[in-house]
């Protein structure tokens, strides 16, 4: 069995979107694996550079003529050499020159081609025999905000957690419930509402934040009677689209109101308390870690997350880590660039109690790989919609892998809640 990669093939498809984006294959002696780059709408700052200048054409003229010859020959085994040579090809901060995504689907390609020559699936094969829990799904049901065009809440995502699930399925198919339910209240409440959903599957109506909070609260209490265990919810407020640097308030645009840090601080408060959530990412704008901070002393048993506050990036996370700004945290590959480069994120959230929320992008392909690194990394919580082809590409994934796990399989421990 060989794992030296013989080939790189770079190609343009779509993601979810339609947009263009990066498709990647490895292959090596005796094996082969293929990654697609997804992309995110409400971007963070922090975040590394999609594309060379040229865009994706740029892109694959650049496997072809710079990485390819670079790793052709190497182990694909050696996840980090690879990584490292990325690195040094692109040498910028920011993977400008070869881009981000076209790192990450070389990574991620490599990694699968190396599983694949060792007969491995790859959450084995990255995370050992040991990797035996599942994720609890974090499914988008109420889309707002930059996910949407014209009316509907200011906050970004309204999001179902089914931690007393007891396997994956039960936890995925309650999700699936909720999301029905949801879109069964909304067609009574919305006169106009016509079924439309959002890139991630999420339903999309003319109503105002708060009472998106009381559909979903409804809909997670009564499925949660139904299936006989907990559907607790929470929301993805993606403050830094609504941030306004220059006037230092949060516009929230439907609500036709403005709030300032305290104000902003307050309402967070106020509705975690009101409607008992358990999961809140990115309340606050991605350079507020003192907003976050503050935040965190004041709230139990609830993760609070940060995604573009902390960008995949480690560095970023370290600072967070010491100011006690958070307790979970967004892993997006494609934030960083590489597998490597996430993993080390992963490890240091882990070590200091931090729960990493292994997660999609709102622009997606039918890529399932986050499906796998969820499990390989032990991460307690997978972001990765309810429906919608890409989303159901990921949570099919997982069930084949409970499935394959058999009698071995439980669910990962949320100790937060
Ligand atoms: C987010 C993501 C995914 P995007 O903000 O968490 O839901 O959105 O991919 O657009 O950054
Ligand atoms: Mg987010």
């Amino acid at each position: 069995m060989s794992a030296i990669i013989e080939d790189i093939i770079a190609r343009k498809v779509f993601n979810s979107r339609g947009e263009e984006t990066i498709e990647v294959d490895v292959i090596t002696g005796s094996g082969f694996g293929r990654a697609a780059a997804p992309a995110g709408e409400s971007r963070g700052k922090a975040e590394v550079v999609y594309y060379p200048q040229g865009g994706v054409d740029q892109a694959l003229k650049k496997v072809e003529e710079l990485i390819a010859p670079e790793l052709v020959g190497l182990n694909a085994g050696f996840q980090e050499e690879i990584d490292r040579t990325l690195h040094e090809i692109d040498s910028s901060r920011d993977f400008r020159v070869i881009g981000g995504n076209t790192a990450f689907a070389i990574s991620l390609a490599n990694a699968e081609a190396a599983a694949n020559s060792n007969g491995a699936l790859l959450f084995q094969y990255l995370g050992g025999h040991i990797a035996n829990e599942l994720p609890y799904p974090l499914g988008n049901t109420i889309s707002g905000g930059k996910h949407t065009k014209g009316k509907s809440p200011d906050i970004q995502e309204f999001l179902a957690l089914p931690f007393g699930a007891e396997t994956f399925f039960e936890a995925a198919s309650a999700n699936a419930q909720i999301h029905r339910k949801i879109g069964a209240i909304l067609k009574k409440k919305d006169k106009l509402f016509s079924g439309g959903r959002s890139d991630e599957g999420a339903w999309v109506a003319n109503i105002e934040n708060l009472d998106a909070f009381e559909v979903l609260a409804r809909a997670c209490e009564e499925v949660g009677e139904e299936v006989g265990f907990e559907c607790g919810f929470g929301i993805d407020v993606a403050a830094s689209s609504l941030w306004n640097n220059k006037e230092k308030v949060y516009v929230y645009e439907r609500e036709k109101k403005k709030r300032n840090l305290g104000e902003q601080l307050e309402f967070i408060l106020e509705l975690i308390k009101k409607y008992h959530l358990v999961y809140v990412e990115d309340p606050l704008h991605e350079e507020d870690y003192e907003g976050f901070a503050e935040l965190m002393k004041k709230v139990k048993n609830c993760l609070i997350c940060g995604d573009d506050l902390f960008a995949t990036n480690n560095e970023r996370l370290t600072r967070g880590i010491k100011m006690r700004a958070a307790n979970a945290v967004i892993i997006k590959v494609n934030q960083v660039g590489t597998l490597t480069d996430a993993w080390e994120t992963v490890e240091i959230a882990k070590r200091n109690g931090y729960a990493p929320v292994m997660s999609h992008r709102s622009g997606d392909t039918c890529d399932w790989h986050i499906a796998h690194l969820a499990v390989a990394f032990k991460c307690p919580v997978i972001k990765t919609g309810i429906v919608e082809g890409a989303r159901i590409a990921k949570i099919n994934e997982l069930i084949r892998i409970e499935e394959f796990l058999g009698d071995r399989a439980k669910m990962a421990s949320l100790q937060i809640l």
